[in-house]
């Protein structure tokens, strides 16, 4: 390149407001960490800025669907909103119960930490570097398995509590074609149970309450009716934030409510070409003939929107609207999903996954909160502790 061309660049990079998220997948091995992530690339082909796409490991999204054998990213920048998202997937290799899940763990929680490490040997230089990236963890996508529809695991509390400890951690629920609707929604609810009122794991979205340990608020004194259920601290806390809605017309309020009524989402990994482990081609019509899709695509509801636009439109958790979208080139249609003998599953159809939806999250209502609690409240504490156990790193 010529130095003439170099020295643009920079000052164009300079000059654009570029916003980062790195986002990590963390679970147990199998769970379609890796097949998110090719999804996920896949949803974001249109917005992508030509040229800014890399990769840590070769041909990372090329070929078949293989086990995950070591950590790697896969960067793009993209458009959102006119904003320039320097986006960042971290796959990790799948957790197993041998060696043991800590060890495996802790080479993760070494990366998070790693990263918070490299702010503050940046902020500790004489000169700082104005451009320097931002690698820390934004979220962490921690994959469940379906037995927790039994309740939360003793392997999956110990991870959340790890991870919450340094990072967002956001619970997702892979491989949902694999659920019914009623076991689905027993799933939501048993999880999002244990994550707020049975085990207290500060995932995000947990707000810590002020009077913690005094339960008995002034309203509850004097109704004795309230059930179990409204008392619960997922309750109060929803409570808490309609008031923030109602009050204040508090947007990130209103995100955060319409976060927790999903969590924990469910996502469908599209089904590849067992040869070049590309999306298989699924026509619009082939989801017609699905007996369990809520609407026909032929509804004059549905929606038919580019996948890079999908970031920018309001989809309701409770939306039965179906989705066709165009991915490849030219004009043709094509469905991401899975085909059975019996039907064809939609990722991006929110009844049957709520992939759309943590995009959505992602991308656009719940970027810059993430982004901001990572540095406030969890590179904050790591610092912190980093001070305290080494004061000579003042
Ligand atoms: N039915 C179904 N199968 C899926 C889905 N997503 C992925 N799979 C399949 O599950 C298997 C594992 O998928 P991966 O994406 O490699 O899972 P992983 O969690 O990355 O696995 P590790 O790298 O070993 O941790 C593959 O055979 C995928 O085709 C899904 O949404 N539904
Ligand atoms: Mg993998």
């Amino acid at each position: 390149m010529l130095y003439s061309q170099k020295l643009s660049q920079n000052a164009r990079a300079k000059k654009d407001n570029v916003t980062y998220l790195n986002i990590m997948v963390v679970g147990m091995s199998e769970f379609g960490k890796t097949s998110f992530i090719r999804t996920f690339c896949e949803a974001l082909k249109q917005d992508m800025i030509q040229g800014t796409y890399k990769e840590s490991k070769h041909k990372a999204l090329k070929g078949p669907v293989q086990l995950t054998e070591e950590l790697y990213t896969i960067s793009m920048q993209i458009e959102q909103d006119g904003k320039r998202i320097a986006l960042t997937f971290i796959d990790t290799p799948g957790l197993t119960s041998s060696p043991t899940v800590a060890d495996q763990l802790k080479y993760i929680t070494k990366y998070v930490d790693h990263q918070f490490a490299r702010t503050l040997a940046e902020e500790s230089k004489v000169r700082r570097d104005a451009k320097a990236l931002d690698t820390h963890i934004h979220a962490c996508l921690y994959f469940m398995g379906t037995s927790c529809i039994q309740g939360l695991a003793d392997v999956d509390r110990f991870i959340l509590k790890v991870l919450s400890a340094r990072t967002n951690v956001i619970p997702i629920i892979a491989k949902a074609d694999t659920l019914t609707s009623a076991q689905t929604e027993k799933l939501k609810k048993t999880i999002k149970k244990d994550l707020f009122d049975t085990y207290r794991i500060p995932v995000y979205g947990y707000i810590e309450e002020e009077n913690d340990g005094d339960d008995d608020g002034d309203d509850d004194d004097d109704d004795n009716s309230v059930s179990e259920e409204e008392n619960s601290y997922l309750s109060r806390t929803i409570n808490f934030l309609m008031e923030c809605v109602e009050e204040d017309k508090d947007e990130d309020a209103h995100a955060m409510l319409e976060y927790l009524h999903a969590m924990p989402f469910t996502v469908i990994g599209y089904e590849e070409d067992p040869e070049s482990g590309r999306p298989i081609q699924l026509l619009p019509g082939e989801a017609n003939s699905q007996p369990s899709s809520a609407v026909s695509l032929t509804d004059p509801g549905y929606y038919s929107e580019s996948i890079g636009s999908i970031g920018s439109s309001e989809i309701s958790p409770n939306s039965s609207k179906s989705s066709i979208v165009s991915h490849g080139m030219g004009s043709t249609k094509h469905l991401l999903g899975r085909r059975y003998p019996w039907g064809v599953v939609d990722c991006y159809n929110p009844s049957h996954c709520d992939f759309l939806l943590i995009k959505k999250v992602l991308l656009k209502t719940h970027r810059e909160m993430l982004r901001i609690d990572t540095f406030e409240c969890f590179y904050e504490k790591y610092r912190t502790q980093q001070l305290m156990e080494k004061p000579s790193l003042v």
